[in-house]
């Protein structure tokens, strides 16, 4: 079938484009609608055009597959111009998600309606980019300096409501008779003339209201190029004529697209898509149907992981052993949900309807109604394989038994069941009800209908999920691990906690390795003998410096958790460094972040090579949506393709590590983890 078709309803010209899934603007679309407008303006008929998509949403956006390959006419930008000059009157009849270069095709349009559930926005930001088919010119133009700059520099859409109200749509269709009221629309504007044109607007900006933009958002946009470009292109849209500010919009646009930072971000649109395909398993294996889950643990996590499914509707029965445990994790529950009311994100009736769903209780029997049960308890072998016996007993033939364990060998947890085919790890991120992370780990045993089922349960609640196989730590926090050894090291050897969390954050990172320890409890693992001070972190333990929580750890805490830094922990480092008869010395922030993040490269490549991820993407997925790992650097194994395997490798010598074999390879072949 032809990308877009051509059909004639009386005087109107209705030009239908039909590019599943999302109506990608490719080359053919683009040939298609331009050949719409030129049958417009030669059929003396026609006396006016409406624009349309078939399936489930108007234009999402220029074809991303299509950047980076020589360009194909009409490009874009040209398309929405020739739109814009159509001597007829062109209606954009919007459903779905109108986004990027889609937004900008409405935009070029003469009008626009759209369903009332419809949303508007420019992503590109996303993906390290800009509105480069006049977006930048057109939505202050239309609508004002405010609200376009909001949606270039955030990327969120907004309701087809909120849309119109700024003048960007100009009438709300009903939702199911959007291309009915879009020809009677045409109809009615069709001998209205001048057209309205968005070129021909002006737009006006407030004395000093792009800086003051810039300043509020310095924090947010650190680092990152798009953002900054999309602000240039929108002051343009005020300080020059269209055209010329048309000019600097593709001027600025090209800059981002043959910058690293959208090569990055590109590549991450793609990887977080790709992480949830299976390798073995066909798209269309036959899921279990998950009607009820259950969670045992009523704690931060446990309670954490809940939310997810309460605000996804899926009803929850939560267990724990005391009722003090249980009342305090649903308080918590309750009180997260009126913190998010409170914020205008959910509204009273949604706060009572996920909580209406949840059913505490003392009885682990009533798991017997769940048809995926997460065990969110202790992280002890022991204790799980307690949990995971129990449960055998009790849970229904088919149901899901994940464990929510971080580091564990989830074959020796199913190995205490008569149904390890049936058992999974669902690693969640702390906070669970926050992180888009989950591992997903899959047991030698596991069947592929249960793993396939948690991939496409993480989806439904708005998780970015990769498969992991069984290793201690999975991907992330496998790959955690020599980081962390490392920066103690560089502790012993003269830098300090701030430095190399200075190093980190410059990086990009949003937290460096102490930074996050305090976070996460410097206490977690530790053997709580006060008495047994053998390295730093057990003097740190057992002088009460927790973290966070106990309002010192690696540094100092004020009652806001500013940190500072302490001498108690700059000498309690200088007496094992002594101890150790290592020589302080000045070490450069270059050798921090070879030492921190190298290894951590070589511990992916070991991973990749065991086949413990299916993909380096999805190594890079797991940096990025579990532990910040800034996304205009693509991920630990993307930067490092950025940066050269061979220096890398070269970069871990230097410094005394083995090099994994697969980097070896790679480095010494030219080549890449990403292909
Ligand atoms: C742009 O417009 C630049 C212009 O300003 C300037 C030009 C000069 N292209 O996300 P899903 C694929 S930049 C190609 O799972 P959902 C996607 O890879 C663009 N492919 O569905 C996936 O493929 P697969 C600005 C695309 O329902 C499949 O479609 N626009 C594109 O969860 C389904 O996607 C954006 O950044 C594309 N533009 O969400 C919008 N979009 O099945 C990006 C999707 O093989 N898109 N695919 O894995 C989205 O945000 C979501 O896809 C959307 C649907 C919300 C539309």
């Amino acid at each position: 079938m032809a990308a877009v078709t051509t059909e004639k309803h009386g005087s109107v010209l209705v030009a239908t484009a039909n590019n599943p899934p999302v109506n990608a603007l490719s080359a053919d679309v683009r040939v298609g609608l331009d050949a719409a407008i030129k049958e417009a303006a030669a059929d003396p008929e026609v006396t006016a055009v409406v624009i349309a998509c078939a399936g489930r949403t108007f234009f999402a956006g220029a074809d991303i597959t299509e950047f980076g390959k020589p360009p194909v006419e009409p490009w874009l930008p040209e398309l929405v111009d020739r739109i814009e000059r159509s001597e007829k009157p062109v209606v954009a009849a919007i459903h779905g998600t109108a986004l990027g270069g889609g937004l900008e095709v409405a935009l070029g349009c003469h009008y626009r309606i759209a369903v009332p559930s419809a949303k508007l926005g420019t992503p590109e930001v996303k993906l390290g980019l800009l509105p480069g088919a006049g977006g930048t010119q057109r939505l202050p133009r239309l609508a004002n300096v405010e609200l376009a700059l909001k949606l270039v520099t955030s990327g969120n859409p907004i309701g087809a409501k909120e849309g119109q109200a700024a003048g960007l749509i100009d009438r709300l269709a009903s939702e199911d008779g959007l291309l009915d009221e879009a020809i009677a629309f045409a109809r009615e504007v069709a001998d209205s003339r001048p057209l309205p044109r968005a070129r021909d607007k002006t737009a006006s900006a407030e004395p000093g209201q792009f800086d003051a933009f810039r300043q509020a958002n310095a924090r947010a946009f650190r680092n990152q190029h798009a953002p900054e470009n999309n602000i240039k292109a929108v002051e343009a849209a005020v300080s020059l004529p269209f055209d010329e500010g048309m000019a600097k919009e593709r001027e600025l646009f090209m800059q981002l697209m043959f910058g690293t930072q959208s090569a990055a971000l590109r590549h991450i649109f793609f990887a977080e898509r790709k992480a949830a395909k299976i390798d073995g398993i066909d798209d269309d294996i036959t899921l279990r149907p998950i009607n009820r889950v259950g969670i045992i643990g009523a704690g931060t996590m446990g309670g954490g992981i809940a939310m997810n499914f309460l605000t996804a509707g899926i009803p929850v029965t939560i267990v724990e052993m005391q009722a003090e445990a249980l009342e305090r994790g649903t308080g918590t529950i309750r009180k997260n949900y009126e913190a998010t009311a409170a914020k205008g994100r959910m509204s009273a009736e949604q706060v009572a309807g996920a909580m209406g769903a949840l059913s505490p209780t003392l009885d682990f029997d009533k798991l017997a109604e769940c048809d995926l049960i997460i065990e969110a308890v202790y992280e002890s072998m022991e204790v799980k394989k307690e949990v995971f016996t129990r449960l055998d007993k009790i849970a229904k033939p088919g149901a899901i038994l994940a464990s929510n364990t971080s580091y564990l060998d989830i074959n020796e947890i199913a190995a205490v069941t008569s149904r390890p085919q049936d058992v999974l790890g669902m690693h969640f991120f702390s906070p669970a009800n926050v992180m888009k992370l989950l591992e997903i780990v899959r047991g030698d045993k596991t069947a592929d209908d249960v793993l396939a089922t948690a991939m496409a349960l993480a989806k439904t609640i708005k998780k970015v999920a990769v498969v992991a196989g069984v290793a201690y730590g999975f991907i992330g926090n496998r790959m955690l691990m020599p980081r962390q050894v490392e920066a103690m090291k560089l502790l012993m050897e003269g830098a300090t906690p701030e430095q190399v969390d200075r190093v980190h954050t410059e990086f990009g990172m949003p937290m460096g390795p102490f930074q996050m320890s305090d976070l996460a409890g410097v206490d977690i693992g530790w053997h709580r003998d006060p008495a047994r001070i053998e390295n730093v972190r057990d003097a740190l333990c057992s002088a009460g410096r927790w973290g966070q929580k106990t309002g010192k750890g690696f540094y100092d805490y004020d009652e806001k958790r500013r940190p500072t830094a302490s001498a108690e922990v700059q000498s309690i480092i200088d007496e094992f460094s002594a101890r150790s008869g290592s020589v302080k010395r000045e070490v450069t922030d270059e050798e921090i972040l070879e030492r921190t993040v190298y290894p951590m490269i070589n511990e992916g490549a070991l991973i990749l090579a065991e086949g413990k991820a299916q993909r380096a993407s999805d190594i890079d997925v797991v940096w990025i949506y579990g532990y910040g790992f800034p996304p205009y650097k693509g991920g630990p194994m993307f930067w490092a393709d950025q940066e050269g395997l061979g220096k890398i490798a070269a970069g871990l010598e230097k410094h005394g590590f083995e090099v994994a074999p697969l980097l070896r390879e790679k480095a010494d072949a030219n080549g890449r983890f990403n292909k």
